[in-house]
């Protein structure tokens, strides 16, 4: 036991003892704060070990730096490098505690939302326990200056440095690989700072911020005005003038958006075991209140949801690679219909989403895009079981949703993001009663029992509405955000689709949603209802629900048609850059006539001439958006009527939103519950929620 002892006291006199130790308690504390400071969800086993093993990587390169010193000054200098490390850990514990997020290049550059609103002082901040992240550090400095540990004055040659830098990056490199095993396409596809930092360590996050913050502002710096005059001459030339009878004829509607998670086109009308999957669905669908599309694709890249968002909120399409949300979605200027409608109608606009608020970047990018309100998770009451896959379940977001909604003053705009129908469309069983597929692929087969979930929840979400009148000065509008069923899985499709083989047409028709716009009274308004054959994307929503409010959409760079225009081009781009047109579709190569599904193998003069112009067009339009959003062009556009942006001024925080919320309804007095006498509408809501049963919902509540 002696010797043992006396082994590692001798150890640690060395230099390499010292830097395994400092490696060690650095790694430690580190493991401890994701643990107990960070919610990053790590749920699985090779999260969990992810989250303890790359603390390592980062501390053996970054305190190996000092060990390229000689003598004492690589022992200050490994404990100055641990010291700047724990203060960045430190700096982000406070950060994340009031942002859910952590803190980006952006953030610090002062040119982001955020720093404008750390509405609560540091000191209220602050918990006793977050300095537990010096531990090591005094631990380490008091050893040294008490001598416990001797300085090796001895020479660490170059070449062990060298050598341990290289473990360090080896180390990087497997973690690299099991992150990605775990979860493919994680930077690429940027989809949350969380997901990186609890993948790749805090010190990895932060270096990648830092090169995509330089690239992403050098090609902002290199843009000009003049970049926008090819934007807005191809905008002028295809723009698509409102057609008349519909013009402004919703003008003043509360708007309630509801995104339906992954939801697919074929879901509606589908039958298993002959039980509809989506009977509300179903029935909105055929409404002659309805206006509703059976030629809709969506039209998104890597970033998904986001990218979906992004589209029906500005008319601009995601990005190639990563999601433009997360990308440019903090610093950029946009012309959303947030702000729009706030600016030009006097709207009062919010986003609904049961999960975390930095997932898509969409606590930052929603300030940009000139949401007032943004109620995330921390707004919504907890109950047992809430949770499944990426945040709370439909029936029971979707009730708590409206304990806010009916907060909103009138006219709103509310969109409200549901998730349980996601990827790998997991239920529990006390929610599922519907039957699953049959095809004998499992992350296929549950999905119509998700999907009948979503419809039980909206049924329950328009029975309130009903019951609150709110229906009657409220515009539905439902969309499928993407595909649910990737081409991946082209067995189950051809057995869904009850084919013996899939061809690429049929994966280009898999990519249709739903887009349905629902009015009460909308019949008999003068207006042609029921189900419209246009060929269109969710590119194509905005400049529609300007048209139908009565806001023209003539002067804005916007990239889609008013979808219910006569004059559109119904020319729909894939965001790859194949597409479909009425006539021809062209997916992944491959071209076929659009209404029979076969194949042109062999296209005459006049087809191809006829394609390479649909090319153009599809090229140049994905091109120039890409443009305006990568070089920030909307920062040049002067919008008559507009003004950018205060994103400083706007505020997620729990409190001040609570606060601004009561103080805003008693000003303008046109909220449902304001109407009500103040008191809340909730007990309208009736939910068949098992976890909500005999539960009383704890909204979080201000003094
Ligand atoms: C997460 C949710 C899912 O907040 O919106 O996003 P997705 O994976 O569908 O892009
Ligand atoms: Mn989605």
């Amino acid at each position: 036991m002696k010797t043992a002892l006396h082994k590692v006291r001798a150890g640690l006199n060395t230099k390499l003892g010292f830097f395994c130790l400092s490696v060690l308690l650095f790694a430690i504390k580190s493991w401890w704060a994701y643990e107990t400071k960070f919610n990053l969800g790590a749920t699985t086993g090779i999260q969990q070990f992810l989250l303890a093993f790359n603390t390592l990587p980062s501390a053996i390169i970054l305190l190996g730096i000092a060990l390229y010193f000689r003598g004492r000054l690589s022992y200050w200098l490994m404990s100055i490098i641990n010291a700047l490390l724990s203060t960045w850990i430190f700096a982000n514990i406070l950060y994340y505690r009031e942002f859910s997020d952590f803190i980006t290049f952006n953030v610090i550059k002062g040119s982001s939302s955020a720093s404008g609103n750390l509405s609560t002082s540091l000191a209220q901040i602050i918990r006793p326990s977050d300095f537990f992240v010096y531990l090591d550090v005094v631990v380490i400095i008091i050893v040294l200056l008490a001598h416990w540990i001797r300085v090796d004055m001895r020479y660490f040659k170059r070449r062990y440095a060298a050598t341990i830098t290289m473990i360090g990056l080896a180390l990087f490199g497997a973690n690299l690989g099991m992150a990605y095993s775990d979860r493919s396409q994680l930077l690429t596809r940027t989809f949350d700072n969380n997901y990186i930092v609890k993948y790749l360590g805090i010190e990895f996050y932060t270096i990648y911020d830092g090169v995509k913050t330089t690239h992403n502002s050098a090609v902002r710096a290199e843009a000009t005005a003049k970049d926008l005059n090819p934007v807005k001459s191809f905008i002028q030339k295809h723009y698509a003038s409102p057609n008349i009878s519909y013009y402004g004829k919703l003008k003043g509607k509360n708007v309630v958006i509801i995104h339906l998670e992954s939801f697919q086109q074929w879901l509606l009308d589908y039958k298993v075991k002959g039980k509809e999957v989506t009977p509300t669905l179903n029935s909105l669908y055929h409404s002659s209140d309805t206006i509703a599309f059976d030629n809709f694709f969506n039209q998104v890249g890597q970033g998904k949801t986001s990218d979906a968002e992004m589209m029906l909120e500005n008319s601009l399409f995601g990005l190639p690679e990563g999601s433009a949300m997360t990308t440019n979605g903090t610093t950029n200027t946009f012309q959303s219909a947030p702000a729009l409608l706030s600016q030009k109608l006097g709207y009062t606009t919010a986003s609904f989403h049961g999960d975390v608020p930095s997932f898509w970047n969409r606590d930052n990018a929603y300030k940009s895009f000139g949401y007032q309100y943004f109620f995330s998770k921390e707004y919504y009451p907890s109950v047992k079981d809430d949770v499944v896959g990426y945040g709370i379940k439909d029936k029971i977001f979707l009730k708590s949703s409206m304990y806010y909604l009916q907060q909103l003053p009138q006219p709103f705009y509310a969109k409200l993001i549901t998730v349980t129908n996601h990827y790998p469309y997991i239920l529990d069983k006390k929610n599922t009663d519907f039957p699953s597929l049959k095809t004998g692929d499992d992350t296929v087969d549950p999905y119509v029992q998700t999907a009948h979930y979503l419809d039980e929840s909206v049924k329950e979400l328009i029975n309130y509405l009903d019951k609150t009148g709110l229906r009657k000065n409220t515009v539905l509008i439902l969309y499928g955000d993407h595909y649910g069923i990737s081409n991946n899985h082209k067995a189950a499709i051809a057995k869904i689709l009850g084919k013996k083989k899939v061809t690429n047409y049929d994966l280009a028709m898999w990519q249709k949603v739903p887009f349905m716009i629902n009015y009460e009274g909308l019949s008999s308004m003068g207006v042609t209802t029921g189900i419209n054959h246009t060929y269109g994307g969710e590119i194509d929503v905005l400049p529609t629900l300007e048209d139908l409010l009565g806001i023209s959409s003539k002067k804005y760079i916007q990239f889609g048609q008013d979808l219910l225009s006569t004059k559109r081009n119904q020319i729909v781009p894939f965001r790859n850059g194949d597409w479909v047109t009425p006539t021809y579709t062209k997916y992944n190569g491959d071209y076929y006539y659009t209404k029979t599904g076969k194949q042109i193998k062999n296209p005459t003069k006049a087809q191809k001439a006829k394609f390479e112009k649909i090319q153009k067009y599809v090229t140049t339009d994905l091109g120039l958006s890409d443009k305006v959003i990568n070089g920030d062009l909307l920062r040049f556009y002067k919008l008559s009527g507009f003004t950018k942006v205060a994103k400083k001024k706007i505020t997620y925080n729990l409190k001040a939103s609570l606060k601004q919320l009561k103080k805003v309804q008693k000003k303008l007095k046109t909220s449902l519950k304001y109407e009500n006498d103040n008191k809340s509408t909730l007990s309208d809501y009736t939910t068949d929620a098992p976890e909500l049963k005999n539960t009383k919902l704890k909204f979080p509540t201000i003094k």
